[in-house]
C-alpha cells in the first residue's frame, strides 16, 4: 500500500539544480522586497525616503526576472549551450540604481554620476553581447565590457571618493563600506563568467548559477541592508541636500571666470 502511494513521488524528477537556484534567487529577492518596502514607511527624512524607494525597486525587479528564469523563461542556445539573457535585462535595470545609491550618499555632481551610470550601461550591454556571441568573438566583447568595468572601479575610488570628503565622518564611513562591498561583489561577476559556460567551462552550469545568485543576493539585498543599517549616516547626509547643485554651480563659476571676456558684457568691440 505505502510503496504504491509513494511511487508517484519517486517518479517525479528531482528539480534540476539550475532551476532550484533560480527559485532560491526568487525567494531571496522577495525577502529584500518586503524588508525594503517596509523600510520606506519608516524613513525619517524625504532624502532617506527617496533613497529607500529607489532601493526597494532593485529586489522587486530581480524577483520578477528570477521568477521568469525559474519558470524556464529568458534563455536561448548559443553553440549548443544554454545561456540566460534575461539576467542581463535585470542587471541593466538594477545596477544603475545601485550605483546611484552610492552617488546620492555623497551628493556627487552630475558629470560623475553620468560617467558612472553610462559606463555601467555600456558594460552590461556589451556583456550581453558577449553572452550571445559565439567564441572567440565572445571574448572580444568580454574584454570591451571589462574596460568599462575597470573605468567604473577607478571612478568609484577616485572621483566619487573625492566627493565624499566634504561630508561628516559617519557618512564617509558608510560610503567606504558600501564602496568596498560593491567592488568585491561586482568583481565576482566577470570571474564567474570566465569560469562558466561561455568561458573556460571549468565549473558546471548549476555552480555558475549558484555563483550569480549568491553574488546577486550580496550585491543587492546585502548592500541594501547595509544602507538600512546606516540610517543615521543617511540622515546626516540628507542635511547636505543642495550640495550637488552647489558643487555644480561652483564648477560652472570657475569655468566662467577662467574664460571670462575681458571687456564688459553687452559692449560690442566696434
Ligand atoms: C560580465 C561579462 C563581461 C565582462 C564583465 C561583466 C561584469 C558584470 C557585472 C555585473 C554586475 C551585476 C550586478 C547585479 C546586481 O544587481 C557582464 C559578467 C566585466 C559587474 C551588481
Amino acid at each position: 500500500m505505502l510503496p504504491a502511494l509513494l511511487a508517484p513521488l519517486a517518479a517525479t524528477p528531482a528539480p534540476p539544480p539550475v532551476t532550484l537556484w533560480h527559485w532560491i534567487g526568487t525567494a531571496g529577492m522577495a525577502v529584500g522586497v518586503v524588508t525594503f518596502g517596509l523600510a520606506t514607511r519608516r524613513a525619517g527624512s524625504e532624502y532617506a525616503k527617496q533613497s529607500r524607494v529607489s532601493l526597494f525597486f532593485v529586489p522587486l525587479i530581480a524577483t520578477a526576472l528570477y521568477l521568469g528564469m525559474a519558470m524556464g523563461q529568458g534563455s536561448t542556445t548559443v553553440e549548443g549551450e544554454k545561456v540566460w539573457w534575461l539576467r542581463y535585462v535585470t542587471w541593466f535595470a538594477t545596477t544603475p540604481l545601485l550605483l546611484n545609491q552610492l552617488a546620492r550618499l555623497v551628493h556627487a555632481r552630475g558629470s560623475v554620476v553620468w560617467s558612472l551610470v553610462l559606463a555601467n550601461q555600456f558594460m552590461i550591454a556589451t556583456g550581453a553581447v558577449a553572452e550571445l556571441s559565439p567564441t572567440p568573438q565572445s571574448w572580444v566583447w568580454y574584454a570591451v565590457s571589462s574596460v568599462a568595468f575597470v573605468f567604473i572601479l577607478y571612478t568609484l575610488y577616485t572621483d566619487l571618493t573625492r566627493e565624499s570628503r566634504d561630508l561628516p565622518p559617519e557618512v564617509q564611513r558608510l560610503f567606504r563600506t558600501l564602496r568596498e562591498v560593491n567592488a568585491v561583489t561586482w568583481i565576482g561577476y566577470p570571474l564567474v563568467w570566465a569560469l562558466g559556460t561561455k568561458g573556460l567551462e571549468v565549473i558546471a552550469p548549476a555552480t555558475q548559477t549558484a555563483g550569480y545568485v549568491l553574488l546577486d543576493l550580496a550585491s543587492k539585498v546585502g548592500f541594501g541592508m547595509l544602507i538600512l543599517g546606516g540610517a543615521g549616516a543617511l540622515e546626516a547626509s540628507g542635511r547636505f541636500a543642495g550640495l550637488r547643485e552647489m558643487r555644480e554651480g561652483k564648477t560652472n563659476a570657475e569655468y566662467g571666470l577662467r574664460n571670462a571676456e575681458t571687456r564688459p558684457l553687452g559692449v560690442s568691440g566696434d
